[in-house]
C-alpha cells in the first residue's frame, strides 16, 4: 500500500513536470521576438568598453530560433553598417534572408537608427538643420524599403535624439510640426508604394537627450490624432521608458489598447528613477509584469511579444542566451499564473463582489438625455451608506502575492 501510494504520487508529479516543462518551452506560436540590438548588445556603456564580442545577426537568428523565438526585429544599421555600398547591402541582406529561411524566423518589425551617427547630435526629424531633417527622411525611406523587403509589418519610430538640453535652442512648436511632417511624408510614401506597413511611435522621457520630445505614450497618443493618416499610426510602449517617467506601464498599455493603438510593445524591466536599464523581462517588478502578461493574454492581443532588453554587463555570450531564454520563460510562467488567477475561486469571488453590475443605473449614466438627467436627479444615493463597506483589496492583493510566490 505504502509503495503504491508513493508510486502514485511520483507518477502524478512526473506528468505534472512534463506538462509544465512543455508549457514553459517557448514556441514560435508564442510570438516572442528580440531586437538584433538586444542580444547583440556587447555591454558598452558611457563608462566602459564592450565586454563581449559583437554577435553576427545570422548567428543571433540561429540561436534565438533554437531557443524557440518567432523572429527578430532590427534597425537598418543593425544589419547593414552605416555607409555600406549597394553591393555590400545586397550581399548582407541575401545572407541574412538565407539564415531566416533556414531557421524559419521572421522579421515582424523594423526601424531606423536615427541616433548613433554624430550627424544626429541635435535630433533627426527635429534637428535645427534642414539638411539633417531631410537626411533623416531619406535614411528612413531607404530603411522602410529594407524592412518591407524582409517582411516587416510594423515600423517603429523611437526618437532618441529628438529632444534638447537647451530650451533656448529650438523654435517651440516647429519641432512638433517637423516631426508631424516627417511622419505624414513617410505614411504617404508607404501608401504610394502599396506597402502593408503600419507605424508605431515609441516614447521615452530622457536619455540620450536631457529631455526627449513627446516623452510618454500618452503624449504620442494625442500626437497621432493630429496626423494625416492617424489610422496607420499607433504606439510601441516600453516598460522601462514609462517606468522611468514614474508611470504605471500597464495603465498606458490599456489606454493604447482601448483606443485601438497598441500596435507593438517593448517588454523589459526597470527600476524607477534610473537610466534606461532595459533589464530582463520580469527580473524586477514581478507583480507589474504579471498584470501586464495577464492583460495581453486575457485580451488575446494579437501582436508580437517583443523583448527590448539586454543581458547584464557582467555576462559573457552564455549569459546573453540565459537572458533571452529567461525573458521568454518568465513570460510563460506569468501566463500560466494568469490562468491560475482566472480560475482561482477565492480570487474570482472577491472580484465579482467588487465588480457587481447595476444594469438600470448603468443605462441611465451611459448616455445623456433629458429623461436620464431626471432619473438621475430622482435617486437618493445615500453615499454614507455606500461608503461603509470596504473593498477587501488587502485580501485580494495578498492572494495575488501568494499565487505569484507559488504557495497557492
Ligand atoms: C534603442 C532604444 C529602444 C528602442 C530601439 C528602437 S533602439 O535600443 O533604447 O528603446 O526601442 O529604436
Ligand atoms: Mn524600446
Ligand atoms: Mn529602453
Amino acid at each position: 500500500m505504502f509503495v503504491l501510494r508513493c508510486f502514485g504520487y511520483l507518477t502524478v508529479n512526473y506528468w505534472e513536470e512534463i506538462i509544465m516543462s512543455n508549457l514553459l518551452q517557448p514556441k514560435p506560436e508564442d510570438q516572442f521576438t528580440f531586437g538584433l540590438w538586444t542580444v547583440g548588445n556587447p555591454g558598452r556603456d558611457p563608462f566602459g568598453d564592450q565586454v563581449r564580442p559583437i554577435i553576427k545577426p545570422t548567428y543571433s537568428v540561429q540561436k534565438l530560433s533554437q531557443l524557440g523565438a518567432y523572429g527578430v526585429n532590427l534597425h537598418d544599421n543593425d544589419l547593414v553598417p552605416f555607409g555600406s555600398s549597394a553591393r555590400e547591402q545586397d550581399q548582407i541582406v541575401k545572407e541574412f534572408k538565407q539564415a531566416l529561411d533556414d531557421c524559419n524566423m521572421k522579421v515582424p518589425m523594423a526601424t531606423t537608427n536615427l541616433f548613433f551617427h554624430p550627424v544626429f547630435r541635435d535630433g533627426a526629424f527635429t534637428s535645427n538643420n534642414p539638411k539633417v531633417r531631410a537626411f533623416a527622411l531619406q535614411k528612413t525611406v531607404r530603411s522602410i524599403d529594407l524592412g518591407v523587403e524582409l517582411g516587416a509589418k510594423i515600423y517603429v519610430f523611437w526618437g532618441g535624439r529628438e529632444g534638447a538640453e537647451v530650451d533656448a535652442s529650438k523654435n517651440g512648436p516647429d519641432t512638433v510640426k517637423w516631426f508631424r511632417e516627417s511622419i505624414n511624408f513617410l505614411a504617404e510614401y508607404v501608401v504610394d508604394q502599396g506597402y502593408d506597413l503600419k507605424f508605431a511611435l515609441e516614447a521615452k522621457p530622457n536619455e540620450p537627450r536631457a529631455d526627449i520630445y513627446m516623452p510618454t505614450t500618452g503624449h504620442m497618443l494625442h500626437f497621432i490624432e493630429t496626423l494625416d493618416r492617424p489610422e496607420m499610426v499607433g504606439v510601441n510602449p516600453e516598460f522601462a521608458h514609462e517606468t522611468m517617467a514614474g508611470l504605471n506601464f500597464l495603465h498606458g498599455v490599456i489606454q493604447a489598447y482601448e483606443s485601438g493603438k497598441l500596435f507593438h510593445i517593448d517588454l523589459n524591466d526597470q527600476k524607477m528613477g534610473r537610466f534606461d536599464q532595459d533589464l530582463r523581462f520580469g527580473s524586477e517588478s514581478i507583480k507589474a509584469a504579471f498584470f501586464l502578461v495577464k492583460f495581453l493574454e486575457d485580451m488575446q492581443w494579437p501582436g508580437m511579444r517583443h523583448f527590448d532588453a539586454h543581458a547584464y554587463r557582467t555576462e559573457d555570450e552564455q549569459g546573453v542566451w540565459d537572458f533571452a531564454a529567461g525573458c521568454m520563460r518568465t513570460y510563460l510562467i506569468l501566463k500560466d499564473k494568469a490562468r491560475q488567477f482566472n480560475e482561482d475561486p477565492e480570487i474570482q469571488g472577491l472580484l465579482s463582489e467588487n465588480q457587481q453590475r447595476d444594469e438600470s443605473l448603468e443605462r441611465i449614466v451611459a448616455t445623456y438625455s433629458n429623461g436620464n438627467v431626471e432619473a438621475l436627479q430622482a435617486i437618493d444615493f445615500q453615499p454614507d451608506k455606500i461608503a461603509e463597506k470596504g473593498h477587501s483589496y488587502e485580501k485580494l492583493d495578498q492572494l495575488t502575492v501568494e499565487l505569484l510566490l507559488g504557495v497557492r
